[in-house]
Order: structure tokens, then C-alpha cells, then sequence
């Protein structure tokens, strides 16, 4: 295992150098921001990277994410230029030992919450999800909490429409189209692909989401047998659907995990959950249990806290402050060791 954190880049308002001085931290995940989705990352986009890296002592051998371009997904025929020049940002990582890239594949919108600063008893607070709230928005005039895409209502309205027939099977079969364009780029470079589960695991707003529990991942690999078809095994989004059951999947999908997002979650209706501190006892999901199972099945991957609380009165980027996460943090590496000693 191989413990990391996040990094926004040179935006981001914690230093690499505060990284560095948590307990156990091998390196961070991070990615070129500024260049437009589908574009190739120039090498010296992602030199300077590698070389902040470097200065401060820490690794970067994870990626979160590469994005794919919506007409990928959408299975447009401008898919093969954009397919070609993922690949070619897949080699150009390679070149600065790049081994694991985390992307994903939700129609357009990632992550999904309804609220950014729910406050807990003890005065912190965090990020929650409530389905009524959800459902009382309209998709055409969206104003999402930590929604940080660029589109204006046109765009998206347009976007929205080009969705608008699009079945859960199209979609996964662009996917496999997509991960059979980019395999030759990984088996060059060695390089993982780690797909991020659909968060939360269920349809939004009419738009198919495909990644959500354990038949989505037998049927990807399924469909795409090659070992650098992975996955991001991310605890926070897949433990929000009731019906998965983390330890057990911990354990079957630890041989293909080659990223964990190590996040706890309190469930707190059938759909409806909030974001809490990394400890079992601060949530719904048993992270020793989770641990155990990934160290007892062979998990060699990276593992990085997940979004963390405000807490001490900091005010971080939502999910993503100092304290919280590097808390988290220590408390994983900490279990990682007892259950690796143990053995
Ligand atoms: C949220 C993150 C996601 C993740 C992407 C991966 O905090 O876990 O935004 O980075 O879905 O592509």
C-alpha cells in the first residue's frame, strides 16, 4: 500500500511542503487542470508537475483524473481523435512514471452533493446528499453545490438533450470502445486505469450511470479482460447504495483495485447520507473490516483519505482541506499496519 493525498496543483492553498509532514505520505495525486478536456497534456504541463514533486520530496505517481470528453461517452464520431489523444496523454505520462491514472465515466456530471457545510454536533462540518432536495431541482437551471464544470445553461441544456435517449447499455459500451482505444497506450507504459464509481451509485436526473455495485464490474472486465482495466475502489460513493455490501467487495475486487478512496459515510435514509470522519465509529461503513478484506486479498494499490470534515475552524476546498484529510490519513495508514502486522 502505498499511502497519498490529494493536490489541486499550483491553485491549490495547501503547500506540498504541509503534505510532506503528514506521517506515512508517500506521494500525491494530482493532474493538469487548465487544459481543455480532450486535449493532449503537453510534456511541460506535466514536467513542472513531476518537478514540484520531486522538490518536495514526494511522489507522483497517480493521476486523478484524466477526464474523458463528453463525445466519448456520447459516442460521437469525433470519438477516435479524442480516443487517440487520451492515449497519447497515457504516454506522455508514462514518460515521468506515472502508473495508475483514475478517471470516470458519469454522463456530465461528476460528484453530487446537496449540501457543502452540513454541520455535525461537534461544529464541524461536511458534505451531504439529501434525494427529495435533489429531485426538486431542475436539470435545466442547475446551480449544484461543488458542481465546478464551466458549461452555461445552453451548453448544458444541450448537453442534457444529446443524452436524452441514451440506454445504460450504450453507454457502457462506449465505455468498452473507449478502454479498447486506450489499452495499447497502458500495455506500452504500464500504466492502470482505475475507473471511479458513479457518485452517488444511481441515475440523476434522467442520465444513465453505470458504474454503481458488483454486476457493473463483472461485466467490465468482463468486457475488457486486460489487467490495466482497474479501478478506483472508492468506499464513500459505492457504500452510499445500500445494497453494496464494502467488506465482501473490498475483498472481491482487491486483485483489480489499483487505487482505494478511503472515505466514511453515514447513511441516513434510504438515500440520503452525509459525510463524516474517517473512523468505523463515525459512520455506516466498517473501515477495518474494509481494510482487513483489501490486505487479506492481495491489495498492492494506493490508498488516499477521501473527502475530509472542516474541522479547527478551517474553511478547505469542499471534501478537500488539510486537517480532516490528513487525520484520516494516519488513521489508514495506522490500520493498514496492525492488519498488515497481524497476519
Ligand atoms: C470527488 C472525487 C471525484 C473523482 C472523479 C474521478 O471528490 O472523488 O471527483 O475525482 O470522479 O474521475
Amino acid at each position: 500500500m502505498k499511502m497519498t493525498f490529494r493536490w489541486y496543483g499550483e491553485g491549490d492553498s495547501i503547500p506540498l511542503s504541509y503534505i510532506r509532514q503528514i506521517p506515512g505520505m508517500s506521494g500525491v495525486v494530482t493532474a493538469v487542470y487548465d487544459i481543455p478536456v480532450g486535449e493532449v497534456w503537453p510534456m511541460d504541463r506535466i514536467l513542472r508537475l513531476k518537478e514540484l514533486c520531486d522538490q518536495n520530496g514526494l511522489e507522483m505517481e497517480v493521476i486523478e483524473s484524466v477526464p474523458v470528453h463528453e463525445d466519448i461517452k456520447l459516442g460521437r464520431p469525433t470519438r477516435d481523435r479524442l480516443i487517440a489523444n487520451y492515449a497519447e496523454t497515457i504516454r506522455n505520462l508514462g514518460k515521468v512514471g506515472v502508473k495508475c491514472i483514475c478517471y470516470n465515466f458519469m454522463p456530465v456530471f461528476d460528484w453530487l452533493r446537496t449540501n457543502l457545510h452540513t454541520v455535525a454536533p461537534d461544529g464541524s462540518n461536511s458534505l451531504s446528499y439529501c434525494h427529495d432536495e435533489l429531485m426538486r431541482l431542475d436539470p435545466h437551471d442547475l446551480h449544484l453545490p461543488g458542481w465546478d464544470e464551466s458549461y452555461t445553461s445552453d451548453e448544458l441544456n444541450t448537453l442534457l438533450d444529446s443524452y436524452k435517449d441514451m440506454s445504460h447499455d450504450t453507454l457502457f459500451d462506449n465505455l468498452v470502445y473507449f478502454l479498447n482505444g486506450i489499452m495499447p497506450a497502458c500495455d506500452e507504459t504500464g500504466i492502470n486505469m482505475a475507473i471511479h464509481p458513479d457518485d452517488p451509485p444511481w441515475d440523476m436526473f434522467g442520465l444513465p450511470r453505470i458504474i454503481t455495485g458488483m454486476e457493473s464490474y463483472n461485466k467490465l472486465f468482463t468486457a475488457v479482460p486486460n489487467p490495466h482495466n482497474g479501478i478506483t475502489l472508492c468506499t464513500g460513493s459505492l457504500g452510499a447504495g445500500r445494497g453494496n455490501d464494502m467488506v465482501a467487495m473490498a475483498r472481491l475486487l482487491a486483485p483489480r483495485s489499483y487505487f482505494a478512496h478511503l472515505r466514511q459515510i453515514r447513511h441516513e435514509g434510504e438515500l440520503d447520507f452525509c459525510e463524516s470522519g474517517h473512523l468505523t465509529e463515525s459512520g455506516s461503513l466498517d473501515m477495518f473490516g474494509i481494510v482487513k478484506a483489501l490486505v487479506e486479498s492481495g491489495f498492492d494499490g494506493y490508498v488516499r483519505p477521501d473527502h475530509g470534515r472542516n474541522i479547527w475552524g478551517e474553511d478547505g476546498k469542499p471534501g478537500y482541506g488539510l486537517y480532516d484529510r490528513a487525520l484520516g490519513a494516519t488513521y489508514l495508514y495506522g490500520l493498514f499496519e496492525a492488519v498488515e502486522k497481524m497476519r
